[in-house]
């Protein structure tokens, strides 16, 4: 057997309680097949059956009544209640992939078979998630199969603590679960119970430094690679691979070589040794991550060198190992002259990688964030998505909630991700954002290259923290990001039942009802309440500078890293159109560049984004710009406010120690959302001296 059982009690167990279980562990479950993934699963099972008084069957199989199978395909003849309906696609496969599984009702068992090792696991907890219902006679046969094969998060966790960024670069949940005062950390029950998180979520793929990569993190590669190796093998059983952000200059800081010249063959061999040498420690390692020229990183522009030619020179080394490289395109000039209205961050890193297009090695995965400008509340898609048909793209979000509150704050962020992946950067008739990213080809004469798509990637959200992720609530953001990425056409309304029936199982609850409606009653709206009551209508960065968190209109206004409004006596807003202002909207394909060149046309919320407009200006909403800010300010924070009220009826309900820390959290979130309402709503009424209609009091 396995005493063995997942998960460290010290730590909040998010989205896979014991109690979780308990339809599954009340029962007789069969495991067939081998390997490191499907030890997991039968750990799994079979401590859940010793907990919920069910029964877990090992072979050889004999004939005996079985509720549940879980099967691997290929692994030998299937057991008797399987073989009849499931023999001739354990044959075929059925089109399950590596990762995708089968479930259906034969006789009274309910069966599933999986394509592959990763298969079973995702299998097994969505067995989980389905509870009782897996064992409905009803139960309808489903294929299920991810729509992104890369679904992955960066960590942006320091090995040595940084002086400025502290441990977790814009970590809002303690310390790294990896790193700690420059070494590692090596709490692996504490990494093993997130490898079954994420395993959990359909998440497949991690690295696990700093895109910022200093000294003791550069060494990673090389000298200190022993301990990324210990992390690989703890989350090995779950399914994921581990990645690496390195540094460009690596073969000068490492290597000891006088440059780091993607041309000069000393670097290509350097790189093609080292990687080498790590994948004799990590055979699956997955890749490299690199921010290059960004932000004071070092890159290939200093040797003259196109952001391709770097790319590929990663690219090389892993391509025989079968690895990949991330290539960001956030590029953008952080010292420029505010003073020059021609200079648009927003246009950066178009400009910087649409001209590359087609020429990065096919291993090669750029990684765009989904916006243009830096993870703002709300800004247009990126254009760069709809500008490199021949390179795979991969886009970036940030559960992090770096500009969203911070941890501290509620948003649930499930609605602006799948906004974004819904979105048609070539209109009605073309693909989804998803779709691109899943490497789908675009139909008709325009047809372009079939790859196979760079996938989803966001910045994490978890740290040492008892409950991950500081804001208990901010579990259904991490827990959302990897079911968006297996099926980014779920509703986020959806996912978000899904956990909290898992976070708090009804069988748990005495009043499940309660505890349903009250969550979402606070989080479903909960993004847009956020940008009711921060910045209006598509600028952003009306934060503090440096630690991001809380208001500060004019922080950013005047600052060589550029991010504008342009507020001044008789209107606000970015001109980025192509007739007046920056041509930024001259990046976007029809229709989106006719859409977002008229203020007739653009959306109200991306409104300022893309238009300098009086404060009288009338919004397809029929409120005046100044009236707008006003009310949505006011409504915001009333909003926050209900939230506060209203998580107070789960008092009693649910576990004290998770509803104190939410109750301290939304006591900031009222505080902090009354400051940005009278900072924004005070800065539009000395700018423009429009009093509010409503003859609320601004001073
Ligand atoms: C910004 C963060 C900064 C990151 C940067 C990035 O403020 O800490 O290093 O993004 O994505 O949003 O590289």
């Amino acid at each position: 057997g396995h005493p063995h059982r997942f998960g460290e009690p010290s730590v909040h167990p998010a989205w896979l309680p014991s109690e979780a279980f308990r339809a599954l562990g009340s029962r007789r479950v069969l495991v067939h097949g081998d390997g490191p993934l499907v030890d997991t699963v039968e750990t799994e099972v079979t401590w859940a059956c010793s907990r919920f008084g069910g029964q877990a069957l090992v072979a050889p199989y004999r004939d005996e009544p079985v509720d549940l199978v879980l099967a691997l395909r290929w692994a030998g003849p299937l057991p008797a209640p399987a073989t009849r309906a499931l023999a001739p696609l354990n044959e075929t496969g059925g089109g399950l992939g590596d990762e995708g599984f089968l479930l259906t009702r034969v006789g009274d068992t309910t069966v599933l078979l999986a394509g592959g090792p990763a298969g079973l696991l995702y299998g097994l907890y969505h067995v989980v998630r389905l509870g009782e219902a897996a064992f409905d006679p009803g139960l309808p046969t489903r294929r299920h199969r991810p729509a992104l094969r890369r679904r992955m998060l960066d960590h942006w966790d320091n090995v040595a603590v940084h002086p400025l960024m502290g441990q977790v670069e814009r970590g809002y949940a303690g310390g790294s679960i990896f790193w700690r005062n420059g070494g590692p950390r090596r709490d692996l029950a504490r990494i093993r119970a997130y490898g079954r998180l994420l395993a959990a979520c359909g998440i497949n793929a991690i690295s696990v430094n700093n895109v910022n990569v200093g000294g003791t993190e550069a060494r990673l590669l090389t000298e200190r690679l022993g301990d990324v190796a210990e992390i690989a093998d703890v989350l090995r059983p779950f399914g994921v691979r581990v990645h690496l952000s390195v540094t460009f200059a690596a073969p000068v800081v490492l290597g000891g070589l006088p440059t780091a010249d993607p041309l000069d063959e000393k670097v290509r061999s350097w790189w093609a040794t080292t990687t080498r040498q790590v994948y004799e420690r990590i055979p699956d390692f997955g890749g490299y991550v690199v921010k290059a020229d960004s932000e004071g990183q070092p890159g290939p522009l200093t040797y003259g060198r196109s952001h391709a030619d770097g790319a590929n020179l990663l690219a090389e080394a892993l391509a025989p190992l079968g690895g990949v490289v991330h290539w960001r395109a956030f590029v953008y000039n952080h010292r420029q002259d505010w003073r020059d209205r021609r200079t648009d961050r927003a246009r950066a890193a178009y400009d910087h990688f649409a001209p590359l297009d087609g020429e990065f090695r096919t291993n090669v995965i750029l990684q765009v964030k989904y916006g243009p400008i830096d993870f703002q509340t709300r800004e247009p898609v990126s254009p760069v998505i709809a500008a490199m048909p021949a390179t795979r793209l991969a886009v970036e979000m940030q559960v992090t909630q770096e500009y969203t509150g911070q941890q501290r704050h509620v948003c649930y962020l499930g609605p602006l991700w799948r906004e974004i992946l819904g979105f048609r950067p070539w209109g009605e008739e073309g693909r989804t954002v998803a779709a691109v990213v899943a490497g789908e080809p675009a139909q008709g004469p325009t047809r372009t290259r079939s790859g196979p798509g760079g996938g989803l990637v966001a910045v994490a959200n978890v740290g040492d923290d008892p409950y991950w992720c500081g804001h208990p609530l901010a579990q259904a953001n991490l827990y959302a990001f990897g079911r968006l990425a297996w099926d980014p056409e779920l509703d986020p309304a959806a996912i978000l039942d899904e956990w909290i029936d898992l976070t708090f199982p009804p069988t748990a609850t005495e009043d499940p009802a309660l505890v349903r409606e009250t969550v979402h009653a606070i989080m479903d709206d909960s993004w847009r309440t956020y940008e009711r009551y921060t910045a209006p209508l598509g600028v952003g960065f009306m934060v503090n500078p440096g630690n991001h968190y809380g208001p500060q209109v004019d922080g950013y206004e005047y600052s060589p890293w550029g991010t504008y409004h342009f507020a001044d006596r008789d209107g606000v807003g970015v001109d980025r159109t192509r007739a007046t202002g920056t041509g930024y909207t001259d990046q976007y394909p029809w229709p989106w560049r006719d859409v977002y060149e008229s203020p007739e046309t653009c959306p109200d919320e991306l409104l300022l984004f893309f238009h300098h407009v009086p404060y009288d200006h009338v919004l397809h909403s029929g409120s005046t710009v100044i009236q707008h800010i006003y009310d949505t300010h006011f409504a915001g924070v009333e909003q926050v406010e209900a939230m506060f009220r209203r998580w107070q009826l789960l008092a009693g309900v649910i576990d004290p120690a998770l509803h104190e820390r939410v109750t301290d959290r939304l006591d900031e979130q009222v505080l902090s959302a009354r400051e940005w309402r009278d900072h924004v709503n005070t800065y539009f009424f000395r700018k423009s001296g429009v009093p509010d209609a409503r003859g609320r009091r601004i001073h």
